[in-house]
């Protein structure tokens, strides 16, 4: 066992496929193709710069970055992906196919685009409870894991720091009543346990969320990790101090891996337009409503959008939020170029999406 992967149980069994989170999925990939016989999988622990650690069955080792050479966007291996290594020397030669995969654009105005983690069955969308909690940007979080078809939970940390941290949880489920809003003490045990239903044998789950919201507390109190640094935040504003660096896996006792990320400053959403049909479903229905096909909701007549409003129905800054996500997804789906030859087509791509044209 390498440093880089940390496990919780010293005596943990021998290393699994299926304890690593192995499904079908991906031994379906190994049975349609004959050149991969042979082949060990592998998963990707940790990923920093110099390069990805890999774990599996018959490996524990370090390798290269690895760039599945069909390219695209999400071409670079990440943690929690499935590589398929060499019999003999540790090369990675392909990547398997993911179940999922949660990716951002990265921070800047580049269209470059960030991968968080693949292979994610849950995804924890942390907040606390003070001046860190905010709507759109759990609004955010949430349609970047609709996007990834990964299970998103809503948890909020720090309810012994809040004087009413029953506000902060209505607030998040306002967002979706289908979502479990778990409100924890990240660091008691009790706390930290409410979140074990989302990690059984070989699931796989990630924490996202700002800077000093406890990510890393809840890996530590769940796993028991001592060497698992946190941190104090700004008394005054209640921001983080970037404390993690790197994303890392740990493995539960239950079985289960976690993904610990470094928190993030800005959350760029990049090819979410399924995404935000999903959260914003009921603003999109409403939408074909519309006199017009291409209908802003903004001054145009016979707008149901805008009539939904004024009768109470629906929440005017939600629309609002929806409305600049969608402009958001639009801008960054076209390319610099495009942009500058199609100023006119992008105002009406933005009109167009909002109309909700549902699949
Ligand atoms: N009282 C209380 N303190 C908490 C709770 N959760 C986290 N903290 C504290 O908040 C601070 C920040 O926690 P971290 O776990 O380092 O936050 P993080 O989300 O990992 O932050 P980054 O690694 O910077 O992204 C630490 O001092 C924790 O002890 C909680 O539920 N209650
Ligand atoms: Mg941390
Ligand atoms: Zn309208």
């Amino acid at each position: 066992m390498s440093a880089d992967t940390k496990r919780s149980d010293p005596q943990a069994a021998a290393v699994t496929l299926r304890g690593l989170g192995w499904k079908s999925h991906f031994q379906q990939q190994l049975n349609e193709d004959e050149a991969l016989t042979g082949l060990r999988p592998a998963r990707v622990t940790s990923v920093r710069r110099s390069g990805l650690h890999v774990l599996g069955p018959d490996v524990d080792t370090a390798l290269p970055p690895f760039v599945d050479p069909e390219g695209g966007d999400g071409a670079n291996a990440t943690i929690g992906d499935w590589l398929l290594l060499d019999s003999e020397l540790p090369t990675a030669r392909h990547m398997l196919e993911r179940f999922s995969l949660f990716k951002r654009r990265s921070p800047g105005t580049g269209r470059a685009v960030q991968l968080i983690a693949a292979n994610v069955d849950t995804v924890f969308i942390v907040t606390s409870c003070n001046q860190d909690f905010n709507v759109a940007r759990l609004e955010r979080y949430l349609t970047l894991a609709r996007q990834a078809e990964v299970t998103p939970v809503f948890v909020l940390t720090k309810p012994d720091l809040a004087d009413d941290p029953e506000a902060y949880v209505e607030q998040a489920q306002a967002l979706d009543r289908s979502i479990v809003v778990e409100c924890v003490n990240a660091k008691t045990e009790a706390g930290a346990n409410r979140l074990l239903p989302w990690c059984g044998a070989g699931q796989t789950v990630v924490f996202v969320g700002s800077s000093g919201v406890g990510k890393s507390t809840l890996v530590k109190t769940l796993t028991g990790e001592e060497s698992i640094v946190t941190q104090g935040i700004r008394e005054d504003d209640a921001k983080g101090r970037h404390t993690t660096s790197a994303r890392e896996l740990y493995q539960l006792a239950s079985g289960a891996w976690l993904v610990d990320t470094p928190g993030m400053r800005e959350l760029s959403l990049a090819d979410v337009k399924d995404g935000l049909e999903i959260v914003f479903a009921d603003l999109s229905d409403l939408s074909e409503h519309c006199r017009f096909n291409d209908c802003a909701h903004e001054a145009e007549p016979g707008c149901a959008v805008k009539a939904a409003i004024a009768r109470g129905e629906i929440d005017a800054q939600r629309v609002e939020r929806w409305k600049k996500l969608v402009q958001e997804e639009a801008h960054n789906a076209m390319s610099l170029v495009e942009k500058r030859a199609k100023d006119k087509a992008l105002g009406k791509m933005i009109k167009t999406t909002l109309k909700g044209k549902r699949r």
